[in-house]
């Protein structure tokens, strides 16, 4: 089998210098400004929006481009409620006798548990999925680097959340097998991630916390 590539031109975005130092600087004071929140409204969201979000979020580059993601988009009443059931049934497990001691200490300063309302708070959840190989012809075709290229459509995604002046959280309710059955999906795709997206509640409070220093995460080599 064979295959030419079919290469178009393409106009790379390019600024000049000072531009380039204004951009990247407004990028990390805006991005900074992101934090996983736990209280949400209820105030609705167009669908447009949450449509946009995602297709950003599809554009993130991926092993041998074969955008190996699912998107679940969720506004129904009932399916949050169940979601949110399942979810906390999981979660109640793990808070109580799943997870290790360690890991229960290092989760004290966010203030978690198990108990999961803003499932059912927000206008939308997204359950991100991943496609861990494709039916094509009552074939399987390989899909390949699939966590690397799901994370990164969803990094892409918390940020356009953002960018539209919503938030978020990443859930990560363990073992997610519920997701699929609630869901329907087909036995090729596999949950990866839950994000609740809302307006923020009135008042939010977070944990107080400090991101890594430049120095912390870095090291240069000239
Ligand atoms: N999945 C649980 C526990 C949890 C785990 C980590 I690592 C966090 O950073 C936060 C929570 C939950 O979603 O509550």
């Amino acid at each position: 089998m064979s295959q030419t590539p079919d290469f178009i031109n393409h106009t790379p975005v390019t600024f000049p210098e000072d531009e380039m130092m204004r951009r990247s600087k407004e990028l990390l004071e805006f991005t900074n400004k992101r934090r996983s929140i736990r209280e949400f409204s209820d105030k609705p969201i167009p669908f447009e929006v949450i449509s946009n979000i995602i297709m950003t979020a599809s554009t993130a580059p991926s092993g041998a481009h074969k955008q190996p993601w699912t998107f679940c988009l969720i506004s129904s009443a009932e399916l949050k409620k169940r979601i949110r059931g399942a979810a906390e049934k999981e979660e109640f497990d793990s808070y109580n006798g799943r997870m290790s001691e360690e890991w229960l200490q290092d989760l004290l300063p966010l203030g978690t548990d198990w108990t999961k309302p803003f499932i059912e708070t927000v206008p939308w959840i997204i359950v991100v999925f991943k496609r861990a190989f494709e039916y094509v012809d009552d074939k399987k075709w390989q899909n390949y680097y699939v966590n690397e290229s799901v994370g990164i459509a969803c990094g892409i995604l918390i940020n356009a959340i953002h960018h539209a002046g919503l938030a978020t959280l990443t859930h990560t309710p363990s073992p997610m097998k519920f997701l699929t059955d609630i869901l329907e999906r087909p036995d090729n795709e596999r949950p990866y991630l839950l994000l609740p997206v809302g307006y923020p509640a009135d008042e939010v409070k977070v944990p107080n916390l400090n991101r890594k220093s430049f120095e912390e995460i870095c090291v240069r080599y000239d």
